[in-house]
């Protein structure tokens, strides 16, 4: 990823936005400042006026609606939650280097951030139209175009209709205190903590309440886990697993891979995040790669759905050291040790022990 400005890569003239921001400034604050939050575009960014906006709401609701954002803003509680997005296609660099994956972006640590959402509840506007019995998902489109001028249509995906209802799912018009930036959703998204990113559509346009999962092609073919023995020669795309919940990771912000450190005290931090309603229980970091391991300090009381910053310090002599990094979340999951455990064609959820070379002199 580039370093410039607002450390993003320009993938085409159209502007299609994806880019992270150097790990070494993601690793200083617990709220990641809106400059520094990465960001995914599967196309174009859409500008969206916000007096033209509407959200519908449709499908298997027993009140059909269609809301302006005042509307909505007006009708229901201001709600706030602070909650980590991170992509599923974190770490993917990782993957690659062990075995090559096609088309895809080749995230480091940075597809990741942890800000404070604030908007209204679905649960509450979900009472407001009334859910029918049969009901199971709910799916959602944004404003952008993934289809080409022929075929318009949105980037969309869906969750289960008890998330849509669970009181931390938002729909967001803010994001750390101020209006959604366009890149970001402007003017309304899904911010579905616990969550892979890609729920959390953007430029919400379309919420359907629905008996199967959305049939958008990023629910129905990205998105989804195969184990390693899959490619894409024999892939069966009804065989995945849809991605839904964030596992639990971790990785070491400070120091960075290469790095070169003086000898003695050594201060080791990075960021340990899970998924669902779970929390992080402990953090083991190890300066052998692997042979012992010293617990972590956490630098906040962990809650869900945010990640949680973490530090240890050693003492370090002059050689080559392996520092490593796992963790445990409150439902006793832990890391997988390997990279090849977790590989899989399409590069999601690395979750490996988080390992990088420093050398100390
Ligand atoms: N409409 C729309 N929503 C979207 C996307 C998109 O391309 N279009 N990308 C998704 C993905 S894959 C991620 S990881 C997050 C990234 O959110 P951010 O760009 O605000 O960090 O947005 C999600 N929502
Ligand atoms: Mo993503």
């Amino acid at each position: 990823m580039p370093q410039s400005n607002k450390h993003r890569e320009t993938q085409t003239y159209d502007a299609i936005l994806n880019g992270g921001p150097p790990v070494a400034l993601l690793a200083q604050t617990f709220i990641t400042p809106t400059a520094l939050f990465f960001t995914r575009n599967h196309t174009v960014v859409p500008q969206i006026d916000r007096h033209a906006y509407r959200l519908i709401i449709d499908g298997m609701v027993e009140k059909p609606t269609e809301w302006t954002l005042d509307d909505l803003m007006s009708r229901f509680p201001r709600k706030h939650v602070t909650a980590t997005l991170q992509c599923a296609g974190n770490r993917r660099k990782e993957l690659i280097a062990y075995r090559p994956i096609d088309d895809q972006l080749d995230w480091g640590l940075e597809a990741i951030g942890n800000a404070e959402w604030s908007g209204i509840s679905l649960a509450d506007v979900l009472r407001e139209t009334g859910v029918q019995p049969g009901a199971a998902y709910v799916a959602f489109e944004g404003a952008d175009n993934i289809g080409g001028a022929d075929n318009p249509k949105g980037y969309g995906g869906s969750i289960e209709l008890s998330k849509a209802l669970s009181p931390e799912m938002l729909l967001a018009d803010e994001m750390n205190g101020t209006a959604l930036e366009p890149i970001h959703g402007f003017p309304l998204r899904a911010i579905v903590p616990g969550y892979i990113g890609a729920r959390s559509v953007k430029w919400l346009r379309r919420i359907t309440v629905q008996d199967v999962p959305s049939d958008n092609p990023f629910q129905q073919d990205a998105y989804k886990l195969f184990p390693s023995r899959v490619n894409k020669e024999n892939v069966r795309l009804d065989e995945g697993l849809m991605l839904s919940e964030m596992t639990v990771n971790s990785a070491i912000m400070r120091p960075q891979a290469g790095d070169t450190i003086q000898a003695g005290l050594v201060t080791i931090e990075g960021y340990a995040i899970t998924g669902g309603h779970r929390t992080i229980a402990w953090v083991d970091v190890s300066a052998d790669g692997g042979e012992t391991w010293q617990r972590a300090d956490l630098l906040h009381e962990p809650q869900p759905y945010a990640w949680c910053l973490w530090r240890a310090t050693f003492t370090l002599s002059p050689g080559k050291h392996q520092l490593v990094v796992r963790a445990w979340d409150s439902g006793a999951n832990t890391q997988p040790e390997s990279i090849a455990s977790v590989w899989n064609y399409k590069g999601y959820m690395n979750n490996a022990w988080h390992r990088i070379h420093i050398e100390v002199e």
